[in-house]
């Protein structure tokens, strides 16, 4: 990790409506003024372009190799722009999602073994010493986290969350697979608790790696 960096980067993944967007919210809040919430894919002016591009229905035709490259850019900007400075500047980033949703989607759910070499090349290059301080998986059964995703309404859901349920095994099989195989760094919340006690688990995982 580079010496520079005096904050704590902190990522939440999990599959679709695990509750990582209310969790990192509720975190940030409780952490105070020197805690940030960002997301990806976008997080910095120029990420959320591509954010745009990634999410439109236009993109559901793209392939594995074509996200992954755009993913990539998007977080290289992101971390640029506003993860650097901020840890540098002694921030605690709460970051929904990362690269471990990369891993799951594009490598494991969209099954292309073969950009794993190259995605621990381009981790290596892009995030230059930058990496998470711990990933926290919210873990749920996709059909719960389904369920919870769909009851925002048809016009929320992007391409990701409309692909079949087989797929959305393959990210849980693909994000567990990261946080505990892949990574020296990951910790797992059981995001089917009540949200409170999810925020409080959060927040305990966090606290640990603050210390
Ligand atoms: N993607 C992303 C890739 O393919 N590769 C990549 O490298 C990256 C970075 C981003 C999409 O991009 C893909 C993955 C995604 O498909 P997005 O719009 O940012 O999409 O959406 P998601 O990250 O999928 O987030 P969601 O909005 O679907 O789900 P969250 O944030 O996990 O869930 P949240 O907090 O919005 O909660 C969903 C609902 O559940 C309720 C909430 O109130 C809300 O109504 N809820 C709970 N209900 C009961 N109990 C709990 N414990 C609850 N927690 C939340």
């Amino acid at each position: 990790m580079n010496k520079n960096k005096r904050g704590k980067f902190i990522v939440l993944d999990g599959g679709e409506g695990a509750g990582k967007t209310t969790v990192a919210k509720a975190v940030v809040d409780k952490l105070g003024w020197n805690a940030i919430y960002t997301r990806e894919p976008g997080g910095s002016q120029y990420a959320e372009k591509i954010r745009e591009l990634l999410l439109s229905d236009d993109a559901k035709h793209s392939d594995a190799e074509t996200q992954f490259a755009l993913f990539w850019a998007a977080r290289r900007d992101f971390l640029k722009h506003v993860v650097i400075p901020a840890l540098n500047d002694g921030k605690t980033l709460i970051t929904d999602r990362f690269d471990s949703s990369t891993y799951a989607y594009q490598i494991v759910a969209q099954g292309n073994p073969k950009l794993e070499k190259l995605f621990w090349q381009v981790r290596d290059t892009f995030l230059d010493g930058y990496e998470p301080d711990v990933y926290i998986l919210l873990d749920i059964e996709p059909t719960e986290g389904l369920t919870r995703a769909g009851s925002r309404g048809e016009a929320e859901l992007n391409h990701f969350d409309k692909r079949k349920l087989n797929f959305h095994l393959q990210v849980n099989q693909g994000l567990r697979d990261f946080v505990l195989k892949k990574v020296s760094n990951g910790e797992v919340v059981d995001a089917s608790q009540g949200v409170e006690k999810v925020i409080a688990d959060t927040l305990e995982v966090i606290t640990k790696t603050m210390e």
